[in-house]
């Protein structure tokens, strides 16, 4: 079963929009195993944006996701790193079709409310920056046997 990061960036928090963003991800059939608040350190920041050292809107990027509370989430399901970007939208509201997380609140071309991995990879690695073993759980949602077919079962139980 695949597993991604989700970040609810602090102008998120701000906006209040931290129950609709959950709810996104709950609605659609994916299951959150792992939640929690925080402040990310510069430290966190540096090795999540790792790839983006070069870019020059890199320094931006370390005071915009350390500049307030954020909310970190794993989510889980089938193929859940693909259809947690298409939930986001394209990377910033200005251009992101509605219907979309960033389509539907987001107007900035900096400020983009949320953060999701791009492959599974890079999943694992960013969850390991936000946390432990212990605080990914592994439960049952009973009515997963109405979001998919009984022939992927087989991966629902992997
Ligand atoms: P996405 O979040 O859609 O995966 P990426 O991976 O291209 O976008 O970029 C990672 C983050 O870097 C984005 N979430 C955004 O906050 C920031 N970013 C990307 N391009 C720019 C840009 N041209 N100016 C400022 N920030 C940017």
């Amino acid at each position: 079963m695949e597993k991604t990061l989700v970040i609810i960036k602090p102008d998120g928090v701000q906006r209040k929009l931290i129950g609709e963003i959950i709810s996104r991800f709950e609605h659609k059939g994916l299951k959150i195993v792992g939640l929690k608040m925080m402040k990310v350190s510069p430290k966190q920041a540096e090795t999540l944006y790792a790839i983006h050292k070069k870019k020059q809107f890199y320094q931006g990027l370390l005071k915009f996701i350390t500049a307030g509370t954020v909310v970190t989430m794993v989510v889980e399901g089938i193929g859940a790193v693909n259809i947690s970007r298409k939930l986001l939208g394209a990377t910033f509201g200005a251009d992101a079709e509605p219907g979309t997380i960033r389509g539907d609140f987001g107007a900035s071309i900096s400020y983009n409310l949320v953060h999701a991995s791009d492959s599974p990879e890079t999943a694992q690695n960013e969850i390991a920056i936000f946390f432990k073993e212990t605080e990914i759980l592994s439960y049952i949602l009973d009515n997963l046997k109405w979001v998919y077919h009984p022939s992927e079962e087989e991966e629902m139980s992997s």
